[in-house]
């Protein structure tokens, strides 16, 4: 399936300017989740969309991958607006991975396990959670909580849609992962350390 990154927000709560291109440990963050997508072996064409808020995010993807990676202009302002015109723009067809730029932990390993639990699912779309102990856990800070039957889990901001159905609402499928990593987005200072901490440790086994 194809991917498209979401990139064209507006960073605010970061202050760094454009949250795309803020470096981390000698690269810029969006490029983590590209490169943890292109070497995912179930995702073929990676898109990225970006927005008025973002315009060095668009010159900067296209200097690293060139034609490997294709920039989508979005209007911006409106998520799931942006989403829409990318999946269109970008003519997908059939399932569609959508990933926040902003989860530079995320590995091709996760990816293709979520993927695989997808492709076994009877549900047009996925959405993957993780449960709030995982956060809790390792001190992150949830933006949203949803009570699941019970279970307190919190959106990754990785989800996978039907793109011949992308403007009608799709019946989801929930997945939640005890993945700490994939409670770890870049919002604040403190979260961009923390991402710092975790790539450096991985490195280092
Ligand atoms: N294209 C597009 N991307 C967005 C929009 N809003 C948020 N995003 C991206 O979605 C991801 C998650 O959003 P969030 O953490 O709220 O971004 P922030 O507003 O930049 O802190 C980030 O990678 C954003 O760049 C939007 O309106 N349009
Ligand atoms: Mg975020």
């Amino acid at each position: 399936m194809d991917a498209i990154v979401m990139a064209g927000g507006l960073g605010t709560r970061l202050g760094m300017g454009e949250k795309p291109c803020v470096e981390l440990l000698g690269k810029p963050l969006v490029t983590y989740v590209i490169d943890a997508l292109v070497t995912s072996e179930k995702i073929d064409k990676v898109y990225v969309a970006t927005s008025p808020a973002t315009p060095n995010t668009g010159i900067i993807v296209n200097k690293l991958y060139g034609e490997h990676v294709r920039v989508i202009p979005t209007e911006g302002g409106n998520y799931v607006k942006d989403m829409v015109q990318a999946v269109e723009t970008a003519k997908i067809e059939g399932p569609v991975m959508i990933v926040m730029a902003d989860l530079p932990v995320l590995t091709a390993s996760v990816i293709d396990e979520i993927i695989d639990s997808y492709e076994s699912s009877d549900k047009p779309a996925m959405s993957v959670f993780v449960p709030i102990s995982v956060c809790k856990n390792i001190g992150t800070r949830p933006d949203t909580i949803f009570n699941k039957d019970g279970e307190l889990i919190v959106p990754t901001g990785i989800n996978i849609l039907d793109s011949y159905k992308i403007r009608t609402e799709q019946e989801y499928m929930t997945l939640v992962l005890k993945l700490p990593e994939l409670s770890l987005n870049v919002n604040t200072v403190d979260d961009l350390k923390m991402c710092k901490e975790m790539i450096k440790n991985r490195k280092d086994q």
